[in-house]
């Protein structure tokens, strides 16, 4: 077992049956330009989770755990999309209208699509999920057992919509979840705050937080997993 210094307690675990799960670290979201930009938001503060989370990444693949990433986004023709979702936001720039980097959030777009520094090593798996939650509508819970996974290191964007709804879906199957402070953004400083809280609030609610130094220093003290 593996022990991380952590919030609201440390927190073991085994990297044979741990698993990277990457969140939607896609140019929609992150490219200046694009359609998180579009909406208003300031995705610099999204771009300060790039560094850390490269290392962590590099050190989870040294480390031979499974790494996954998910996509938010829809087929083309947006079948999988539910009006209501489709209706929200700014009426100028919604799921599946042109913008900078092909259709929004649209499956084989380039925007949709994983930014360079994180792009995925083939053998990793790639969840495209069409909701919030990486669990909804996807096959990432046959995947995880699959690999025998029990604990989900969590990284990604943003913190207080697909990171905690996936975390909070991984708490109620009996995954320990670790959220990586500084491997996840927000737009909004006070969610990214609030968000992290309520992770580890009242004993780990739903789950532990730590920073991406803790991880990498215990993942680099891991011997290799080996398949
Ligand atoms: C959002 C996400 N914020 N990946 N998606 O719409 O958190």
């Amino acid at each position: 077992m593996t022990e991380i210094p952590a919030t609201p307690s440390p927190f073991t675990f085994d990297p044979a049956t741990t698993a990277l799960v990457i969140i939607d670290m896609q140019r929609d979201f992150l490219l200046p330009g694009g359609f998180g930009e579009s909406l208003g938001n300031d995705v610099a503060l999204l771009r300060t989770v790039i560094e850390p989370l490269a290392g962590v990444l590099a050190c989870a693949r040294a480390a031979g755990i499974t790494v996954i990433h998910t996509r938010e986004g829809h087929l083309p023709d947006l079948s999988d999309c539910p009006p209501s979702k489709l209706r929200r936001g700014n009426p100028a720039q919604r799921i599946g209208d042109p913008g900078r980097f092909g259709r929004i959030l649209i499956r084989g777009e380039y925007g949709h699509d994983i930014i360079d520094e994180l792009a995925p090593l083939a053998g990793e798996t790639v969840i495209d999920k069409p909701g919030k939650g990486a669990f909804y509508a996807t096959e990432l819970a046959t995947v995880l057992r699959q690999h025998s996974i029990a604990t989900l290191l969590v990284a990604g964007v943003t913190t207080e919509v697909c990171v905690h709804t996936t975390v909070r879906e991984a708490n109620d199957r009996g995954y320990e979840c670790l959220v990586v402070a500084d491997c996840v953004g927000s737009y909004f400083p006070e969610f990214q705050r609030v968000g992290l809280s309520m992770i580890s609030a009242q004993g780990a609610i739903f789950g532990w937080v730590a920073d991406s130094a803790d991880v990498i220093a215990a993942l680099g003290t891991t011997a290799p997993v080996t398949a």
